[in-house]
């Protein structure tokens, strides 16, 4: 069992607060393998391939800025970075090119979850590490030396619990936009919150991926609301924001008043979805820290200085209603 280790999103935002940039968690008091200072302990330029799943969201964008804010060249970093466009074939060949290269560690945000042990073998036999940020894989554990991310299926389940509490005594329909298809953050977020309105009167009457888009989210509600019209769907949970701003302007354009008439419960807390929260037309949010790039390149320095490292590091995340997000938006980093 992996060891884990949580880090509130207030000690990250507090240290990001004092951090030199603004979009970048510290890694927790104590992590030996700060990314501050030069290279990996002896001075040296350490040289990382970065494979990011591409720009699809809101959340990308702000999880991109903070890698590329940690990993920079003060930091002791030369960066070589790729984005994939949600592309699982191109991802794994930009890693297969950082081995190709010889580059000194490869960070991956892995699209999809299957699919990734020959890659990493050819990593490992390389001496490469590979530390995970953001989504994780389904290869054995000796193939990445580490993953920082998020407890998607928390997420869920704090999302499911709230839909629970707010329909679960009433009959209500519900679709679901899912995230892509294959991903961690999609499957789990779907676990966390089928097991907690199990046994609700919140009945789910569809499911389809939109990708983790705004476009996505926007095509496959217009479908849903040709399948069901307005007055057959009471309740949308969209796994990102993205996908929730997209259903708004579907739900709108069928002359439905969004987060009234159909409510909306997502995940992520990016700017967009925060202010549809603060307007009404999102009804509950449950965040998704995407400022990881302070410790992961904190994770890189320490596995390159051979230090012990937990191979699981959990960002915690909190929830928003409507007054929450009045509060803590003029605050917010993303
Ligand atoms: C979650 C991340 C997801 C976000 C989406 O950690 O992988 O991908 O929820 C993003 O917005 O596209």
């Amino acid at each position: 069992m992996m060891k884990k280790r949580f880090i509130s999103t207030i000690a990250i935002a507090g240290a990001a607060a004092m951090a030199l940039t603004a979009c970048s968690s510290d890694p927790e008091p104590g992590a030996s393998g700060s990314a501050a200072g030069g290279g990996g302990g002896d001075g040296e330029v350490i040289t990382v391939g970065f494979a990011q799943t591409g720009s699809e969201s809101g959340w990308r964008s702000a999880n991109t800025d903070s890698m590329k804010e940690a990993f920079s060249a003060e930091n002791g970093f030369d960066l070589i970075f790729n984005a994939a466009d949600n592309d699982t074939a191109a991802q794994i060949t930009a890693v297969r090119s950082f081995i190709n290269q010889g580059v000194d560690a490869i960070v991956i945000a892995p699209i999809v979850e299957d699919g990734w042990d020959d890659v990493l073998t050819e990593a490992k036999n390389a001496g490469i590490p590979v530390i995970l940020e953001d989504r994780t894989v389904s290869s054995p554990e000796d193939l990445y030396a580490a993953w920082v991310g998020l407890d998607f299926e928390k997420e869920g389940t704090m999302a499911g619990e709230w839909a629970a509490a707010e329909f679960g005594d009433t009959e209500t329909k519900m679709v679901v936009l899912e995230g892509t298809t294959g991903s961690a953050p999609a499957n789990d977020r779907a676990t966390g919150f089928d097991a907690a309105i199990e046994g609700t009167m919140i009945e789910k009457i569809d499911s389809q991926t939109g990708d983790f888009t705004r476009d996505g989210g926007k095509s496959v509600m217009e479908g849903f609301l040709q399948n069901y019209g307005v007055d057959g769907i009471d309740l949308v949970y969209a796994h990102n924001d993205d996908m929730a701003l997209g259903a708004i302007e579907a739900i709108e354009a069928a002359g439905a008043v969004p987060g009234e008439d159909i409510k909306i419960i997502s995940i992520d807390a990016v700017h967009d979805g925060m202010q549809a929260l603060v307007d009404g037309k999102i009804n509950y949010i449950v965040e998704c820290n995407p400022l990881l790039g302070e410790l992961a390149a904190g994770l890189v320095k320490d596995v390159l200085a051979g230090n012990d490292v937990e191979r699981t590091v959990y960002v915690e995340d909190q929830a928003f209603d409507q007054a929450a997000a009045e509060a803590a938006l003029p605050d917010r980093k993303y």
